[in-house]
């Protein structure tokens, strides 16, 4: 079986210091947390950034202060910006870390539900992020909070509006109001991707840690962080991403799954650089 990538999505826009005070917000917070879960095993870094009072924001210049700083603690590590950024941003908002010319960035497959919100990813938004990430030599990570995201990354792939093979997906499950967070249609879902693709599963909440294990043991790949889950166990609030890292870590061992290095990482993506 191939390598686990370990993608830490260390602070997401939603999740606030109140729910976990680990949460980062300071661009020295934001390389302590992106350190502690490199130094744990994760090669891939999924980065939102703050102001730092925690608002969220997409702001160009905030991500080319922070996402720099994050690469020299975090040597070799692959930094996937995100365009999603809060709900109700607007596409030019969302954009702008793609300006910075990152080696990927998320890409949101669709319209959906976001809890009590609504995360809009129209088909002409997704259209000119797409465009952008062509012309700006970006590989996307294909969120899919929803079955259907599949169909519709790979439509817009067909038509090559979307950069295309090998894609990599991001599962995004157990979202309040989108796909719930079940192993069968984790399976269904991974049968719909292309041969050659790649996936990785986030599961949100309590969903983390069952998912993780069906992910390591179905041989796909792995997300936590504070964006998805502050928990290590029930009522047990982890102190850094890092100790998320550390238990996909541990449960990779059990299975017998060894943990790709950013090297590693790099080729199993099939990035260029
Ligand atoms: N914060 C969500 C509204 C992404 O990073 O591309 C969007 C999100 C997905 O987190
Ligand atoms: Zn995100």
């Amino acid at each position: 079986m191939e390598k686990l990538i370990i993608t830490a999505a260390i602070c997401g826009a939603e999740v606030t210091k109140e729910h976990n005070p680990a949460v980062p917000y300071t661009k020295e917070e934001m390389v302590r947390e992106a350190k502690a879960a490199y130094d744990a095993g994760a090669s891939v870094i999924h980065v939102h950034v703050r102001w730092d009072d925690g608002t969220p924001t997409q702001d160009k210049d905030r991500f080319a202060e922070i996402l720099p700083a994050i690469q020299e603690a975090c040597p070799g590590a692959i930094l996937i910006p995100s365009t999603g950024g809060a709900t109700g941003m607007s596409p030019e908002e969302r954009l702008q870390p793609t300006e910075l010319m990152p080696e990927m960035a998320t890409l949101d497959c669709g319209t959906c539900n976001f809890g009590d919100d609504i995360f809009v990813n129209d088909l002409p938004t997704l259209r000119a992020f797409g465009q952008r990430m062509i012309e700006n030599k970006i590989k996307p990570e294909f969120e899919c909070f929803e079955v259907g995201h599949i169909d519709t990354a790979l439509e817009l792939a067909a038509k090559g509006q979307v950069p295309g093979a090998p894609m990599q997906f991001n599962f995004v499950m157990g979202l309040q109001g989108c796909v719930a967070a079940r192993v069968d249609t984790l399976a269904f879902m991974v049968n719909h991707i292309p041969e050659g693709s790649t996936w990785t599963v986030t599961a949100i909440g309590k969903a983390t840690w069952p998912m993780v294990t069906a992910a390591i043991i179905m041989g796909g790949h792995v997300r936590v962080g504070f964006e998805d889950n502050i928990y290590l166990a029930r009522g047990h609030k982890a102190a850094s991403n890092g100790e998320l890292v550390e238990k996909v870590v541990s449960i990779a061992k059990q299975h017998g799954r060894e943990i790709a290095t950013c090297d590693d990482a790099r080729r199993i993506l099939g990035l260029a650089r």
